[in-house]
């Protein structure tokens, strides 16, 4: 493998793909009608995932670029239905009391044709969850490691998530149960590790409905210069 030093640290060769403009063409579009077929779905099917394909999604989402490259991420696969219970009773908890007086009535209102409640069967129901954690900073040795764009950065490491799981052809949606500190402690992580983002995770149920919307059209959010 080519090598160089560049300022004083090693540096590889980029393995560039030198692709024509009608393979990138094709490749884009082949991607797009791809993620175009991605929804959300709160239904699934109870069969478990092979644990290799779990771990080769989260290996997508660890893959992705962070601040500084200090990969500010820990993914939790949470299998075991002792613990998906427990997590389904306290998120149902905070729900229950988000949609009953926490949210605005704009919110419940932006919220109906989406048909979501207080309810969360499918934490239960699906056979995986993920439960993503941000780093506000690391530990190296018991030492404080700084961490930078965390937010921005495990954000974009939740894209290739989802990205992933829709490509190996499974389903998952975002969750943000809040506040949903009882994540940190159900799954026993350090105080420098807060949840971000949780994921049930397998196949859809074989008839399910998705609510009949739509995405804004390119004219609406492009602008080109
Ligand atoms: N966290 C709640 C409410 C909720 C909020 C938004 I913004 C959504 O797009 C969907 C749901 C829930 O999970 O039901």
């Amino acid at each position: 493998m080519e090598k160089k030093e560049i300022q004083g640290y090693p540096h590889i060769l980029y393995r560039a793909s030198n692709l024509s403009d009608g393979q990138i063409l094709e490749n884009s579009d082949t991607f797009l009608q791809n993620m175009l077929q991605r929804r959300s779905i709160r239904e699934f099917d109870r069969q478990a995932i092979p644990h290799e394909v779990l771990r080769n999604i989260i290996q997508t989402a660890a893959s992705a670029p962070s601040g500084a490259n200090k990969q500010p991420w820990t993914f939790c696969i949470v299998s075991d239905p002792t613990i998906k219970r427990q997590i389904r009773i306290a998120a149902e908890e905070e729900e229950k009391l988000s949609y009953e007086s926490r949210m605005s009535e704009t919110w419940i209102q932006d919220l109906k044709p989406l048909g979501t409640d207080w309810k969360k069967p499918f934490l239960e129901e699906a056979p995986h969850l993920i439960v993503v954690f941000k780093q506000s900073y690391g530990l190296d040795k018991n030492q404080k490691v700084q961490h930078y764009y965390v937010n921005e950065s495990v954000g974009i490491a939740c894209g290739f998530l989802i990205a992933a799981i829709h490509q190996a052809g499974l389903v998952t949606l975002t969750h943000t149960p809040s506040p949903m500190n009882f994540l940190s402690k159900i799954l026993n992580r350090p105080s420098h590790e807060k949840p971000f983002l949780l994921l049930p995770v397998g196949r859809p149920l074989s008839k399910t409905y998705v609510p009949d919307i739509t995405k804004k059209s390119l004219n609406e959010v492009l602008i080109e210069y």
